[in-house]
């Protein structure tokens, strides 16, 4: 049996030793290429001190015009960290989420945080084999399964696939379709140039061409799941409803919304480029309704959204709460919302994702990640002892197992 003051080590040693199924990243293993500018694995030192985060925050730091946004993308990736660490790391303190994030993942390596300058980190990256450094990354975020996110409409990634990639078993794939249905015109034109017979109108030969289409690309990328990233405004429409839960449906896999990204508000920045906005739960829920047979993954991106997310999660079963993505991906928002997730919805809900795009991140994402939940747990724990629970070890082992993989791998199953 536990007691209360025993809490705070059991909790945080028992998250720890809990590997981690990461159910959404961007990372992928080492033969979808691990250098030079079309690599999709993206890792090491630069990438990690160029994270499009840290790219918004070093033009907070020295602005546009100032410095302008063309002069920032002519300079190579290591004079862009470079950049990066002098205004961020160097000339100012490393407090933001991002940087510290940077700060714990070097620490963890082994990597003193405090040079100022990059020089010798980067000859140790050099250093290293992507293939064993994708195992010691794992082994140090203990993170036992990595969730790839296969953008179907991205030439690069899509010409790796039909080239033949050998399945790694670390990495798990998803398929990813925004323009379908963000774009159909676009989408429709790209898929008649690959040999589907589409027309710009769904007729029932369209629908089932471009069921034809996300079938073999799900055969393709071994998908686990589909998922989209969507508009604050998304509703409906007739190609989610004809074509994707359709297919989500005859697969039996999940199909996962990522609702509230509001792309592009400055492009100058690029990837860093987008912003967040209140979306509509209710749009959530009418398809929970209405597609049954269908299980959805959902994650928001406002926090003003959270808590009627969770309250439609305990209406539909069929619904699953995950992560605290990108803007929400900082302690006190994961304190927040998963303090309200775990009082509507008990153990539940998947805590968290990681979104790491640099392999790297795993480590620290993850890390604090971890923290953030277990000083949730503790609390929440302690206050079932007061109100008269006996807590025993394996309870907690439990419920970290199925915050952290469990939960993710039911739902994939059904
Ligand atoms: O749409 C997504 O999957 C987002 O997570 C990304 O596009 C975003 O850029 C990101 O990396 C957020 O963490
Ligand atoms: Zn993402």
């Amino acid at each position: 049996m536990i007691q209360a003051h025993e809490l705070p080590a059991v909790v945080t040693r028992v998250l720890a030793a809990q590997p981690i199924v990461d159910m959404h990243t961007h990372l992928y293993p080492p033969s979808f290429g691990s250098s030079g500018p079309d690599g999709l694995m993206l890792w090491g030192l630069d990438e990690l001190v160029t994270y499009h985060y840290l790219v918004a925050e070093v033009f907070r730091a020295v602005p546009a015009p100032k410095f302008p946004y063309a002069q920032f993308w002519a300079m190579t990736k290591s004079e862009q960290a470079d950049h990066i660490w002098k205004q961020l790391f160097v000339d100012r303190t490393p407090l933001s989420e991002a940087c510290r994030g940077v700060v714990t993942t070097l620490s963890k390596l082994g990597l003193d945080p405090g040079v100022k300058s990059l020089t010798s980190h980067r000859q140790w990256f050099r250093e290293r084999d992507p293939n064993e450094y994708v195992d010691r990354v794992m082994e140090l975020a203990n993170v036992e399964s990595i969730t790839m996110t296969n953008a179907v409409f991205d030439d690069n990634e899509r010409a790796r696939w039909l080239a033949g990639i050998a399945p790694d078993p670390r990495f798990r794939g998803v398929l990813r379709f925004d323009p379908l249905i963000l774009d159909w015109p676009t989408a429709g034109k790209k898929l008649a140039a690959w040999g589907y017979d589409v027309e710009s109108e769904l007729t029932d030969k369209t629908i089932a061409e471009v069921k034809r289409f996300l079938n073999e690309w799900c055969d393709r990328v071994q998908a686990i799941y589909c998922a989209i990233s969507l508009p604050p405004e998304f509703r409906a429409s007739e190609i989610l409803e004809k074509v994707v839960l359709p297919v989500c449906e005859e697969r039996n896999i999940p199909f996962a919304m990522m609702i509230g990204s509001r792309r592009g508000v400055n492009p100058e920045l690029r990837d860093a480029a987008d912003t967040g906005g209140l979306a509509s739960v209710e749009a959530v829920t009418s398809l929970c309704q209405r597609f049954p047979n269908n299980r959805f993954f959902v994650t928001m991106l406002a926090r003003e959204n959270q808590h009627e997310l969770a309250v439609a999660a305990r209406k539909f079963g069929n619904l699953m709460p995950f992560g605290c993505w990108w803007f929400l991906n900082n302690p006190s928002l994961i304190d927040e919302i998963t303090r309200m997730r775990i009082e509507l919805l008990g153990t539940s809900m998947i805590p968290q994702h990681s979104d790491a795009r640099v392999l790297d991140q795993l480590i620290y994402k993850w890390d604090h990640s971890r923290t953030a939940i277990g000083r949730v747990l503790t609390e929440k724990y302690a206050d079932l002892l007061a109100a008269g629970w006996r807590l025993t070890e394996a309870e907690i082992e439990r419920d970290a197992a199925q915050f952290l993989k469990g939960n993710f791998l039911e739902f994939l199953r059904g």
